[in-house]
C-alpha cells in the first residue's frame, strides 16, 4: 500500500485515479482527534464542517472507537439471512432513544431516504386505499435528500439532477416554510407523505418560521399523510435538540412534550448516529407504518450488522452522557452572537443564521463570485476548516464536543480572517 509523503502526493493520486465528483478544499487530512485534524504535513486545523455533521460527537471518540474494534474482533457480518446477538438489542435501544415502536436498519443516508419513500408508498397503498402507482409524496424547493436516481428526480440543484434521467415519478415539489403552499398540495387524495428537512442543510442553513415543522405534523394528521422527517443532517444534538423536531424543548435526551414536539410519523437518521465512524442509517416509524414491511419486501446486506449496532449504541451514548445536545445549543448562541457582532464590523457579512451548532453566514457578494470559496482558503491558512455550501454561503458545523473557550478562539479566527480578507479587498 503506497504511503503519501505529501499532501501534493496525496492530492495528485486522487486526481489520476479518482472520479472527479468532488472540489475539495486543498486540505489532505491524516489524523483526527475531539475538534482537531492535522494534515499531512502535521499542520492542526480545527474541523468547523464535522464531515457534514457526521462527526458530532467529535474525531475518533474513543468510547465509539472501542465498541467499534471491540465488535470486529467478534463478529462483523451475518447478513440478515441469519439472526445475531446484536442487532436486537441495538433496535430497542434506537427505538427507545427516538420513542418509536420500530426500526428498520440501513447504511447510508440516501438508502434511509429511499427506505422511508417506498414505506411510505406501501403504507398510502395497503393502509390509505390509494390507487397502486398513483401516491405521491411532497417534497421542497431547495431539498436534499441523497443522490440516488429517485432522490434526485426531485432535487432543485441542475448540477445534481442533470443528465441523470429518466426521472422517478410521484412527487409534488413546493415552497419551502410554506404552510399555505403545503395545505394546497395536501388537497391531492394521492398524496402519501410530506418529506422535508427540519432544516434545510445544502440549502444554505435555511431555517423555517418556529412553528412551521409543528404546523407540517398537524396538517399532515389532517389528511392522512405521513410526515416524514429527514433528519440526517439536523439530528442528533446538532441543532440544540435530541431532533430539530423537537423545537426548543431543552430536555436532555427524548421526550414526548406535545407544546414544541413535531413528531414525525417516520423519522429518518444517518451521519452522527455513528458518530462518523461507520455508515448507519436508520428508519423509524410505529407498527401502524412499519407493518407494511414484510419479509422480502426491503433489505440490505449490511443493514443492522453487528458493528453498526455497537458503533451506532456507543455513540447516542455519548451524545447523551457528554450532554452535546445542549452544549449545541449554548455555543450556538455564542457563535450566532459573534458572528453579529462581527456582521456590525464589517460590511462582508450579510447575516447569520442558524440552531445550535448549525449555523451559516452569507458573504455579502454575487453567488458565483469566489468569494466564500477565497475566505475558507484563507480560514485554512489560519488553521480552521469549512467549506461554502453554495455560492456565497458558508456553513459552520463544528462537533458538539466543543468547548466554549475553543469555539471563541474559533470565532477569533474567522473574524481576523474575514476582516483581513475584507481589508485587501478595499
Ligand atoms: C454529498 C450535501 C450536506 C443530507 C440529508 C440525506 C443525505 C444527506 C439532509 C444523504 C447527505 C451530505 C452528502 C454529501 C455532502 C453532504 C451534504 F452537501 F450534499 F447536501 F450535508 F448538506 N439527507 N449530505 O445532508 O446521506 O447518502 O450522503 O449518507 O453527497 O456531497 P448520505
Amino acid at each position: 500500500m503506497e504511503i503519501v509523503e505529501s499532501s501534493k502526493e496525496a492530492i495528485a493520486l486522487e486526481q489520476k485515479h479518482g472520479a472527479h465528483n468532488y472540489h475539495p478544499l486543498p486540505a489532505v487530512l491524516s489524523k483526527g482527534e475531539g475538534v482537531f485534524m492535522w494534515d499531512v504535513e502535521g499542520k492542526k486545523y480545527y474541523d468547523f464542517l464535522s464531515a457534514y455533521s457526521a462527526v458530532n460527537q467529535g474525531h475518533c471518540h474513543p468510547r465509539i472507537i472501542n465498541a467499534m474494534t471491540e465488535q470486529a474482533q467478534k463478529l462483523t457480518l451475518t447478513s440478515r439471512a441469519f439472526h445475531n446477538d446484536m442487532l436486537g438489542p441495538y433496535e430497542k435501544y434506537v427505538t427507545e432513544y427516538f420513542g418509536f415502536d420500530k426500526v428498520l436498519p440501513m447504511n447510508t443516508g440516501a438508502e434511509a431516504v429511499e427506505t422511508a419513500i417506498k414505506i411510505c408508498r406501501k403504507w398510502g397503498y395497503e393502509k390509505k386505499g390509494v390507487p397502486e402507482n398513483e401516491g405521491k409524496i411532497i417534497v421542497f424547493d431547495q431539498n436534499f435528500h441523497g443522490r440516488t436516481t429517485t432522490i434526485i428526480s426531485f432535487s432543485s440543484d441542475s448540477d445534481a439532477r442533470k443528465n441523470f434521467g429518466p426521472y422517478t415519478d410521484g412527487f409534488i415539489k413546493i415552497s419551502y416554510n410554506d404552510k399555505e403552499a403545503l395545505e394546497e398540495a395536501l388537497q391531492d387524495e394521492n398524496v402519501v407523505g410530506v418529506l422535508i428537512e427540519p432544516i434545510q442543510g445544502e440549502a444554505g442553513v435555511n431555517v423555517p418560521g418556529e412553528n412551521f415543522m409543528k404546523a407540517v405534523a398537524t396538517l399532515c394528521k389532517k389528511y392522512n399523510v405521513l410526515f416524514m422527517a429527514d433528519e440526517i443532517q439536523t439530528g442528533i444534538g446538532r441543532t440544540g435538540g435530541l431532533l430539530a423536531v423537537c423545537g426548543n424543548c431543552t430536555c436532555e435526551g427524548h421526550c414526548e412534550q406535545q407544546a414544541t414536539y413535531a413528531r414525525p410519523d417516520v423519522l429518518i437518521l444517518g451521519k452522527a448516529i455513528s458518530g462518523g465512524v461507520y455508515p448507519v442509517s436508520a428508519v423509524l416509524a410505529d407498527n401502524r407504518v412499519m407493518s407494511v414491511i414484510t419479509p422480502g419486501t426491503h433489505g440490505s446486506t449490511f443493514g443492522g450488522n453487528p458493528v453498526a449496532g455497537a458503533v451506532a449504541m456507543a455513540a447516542l451514548e455519548v451524545i447523551r452522557d457528554e450532554k452535546l445536545t445542549q452544549n449545541a445549543r449554548e455555543l450556538g448562541k455564542i457563535f450566532r452572537k459573534r458572528m453579529n457582532d462581527l456582521i456590525h464590523k464589517c460590511a462582508l457579512v450579510s447575516l447569520v443564521r442558524g440552531k445550535g451548532l448549525l449555523n451559516a453566514i452569507v458573504i455579502n457578494d454575487h453567488p458565483s463570485s469566489s468569494t466564500a470559496w477565497n475566505i475558507c482558503l484563507a480560514l485554512k491558512e489560519n488553521g480552521l476548516l469549512a467549506k461554502p455550501t453554495h455560492g456565497n454561503i458558508i456553513r459552520f458545523a463544528p462537533p458538539l464536543v466543543m468547548t466554549e473557550e475553543q469555539l471563541h478562539e474559533c470565532c477569533d479566527i474567522i473574524e481576523k480572517t474575514i476582516l483581513g480578507y475584507s481589508e485587501q479587498m478595499d
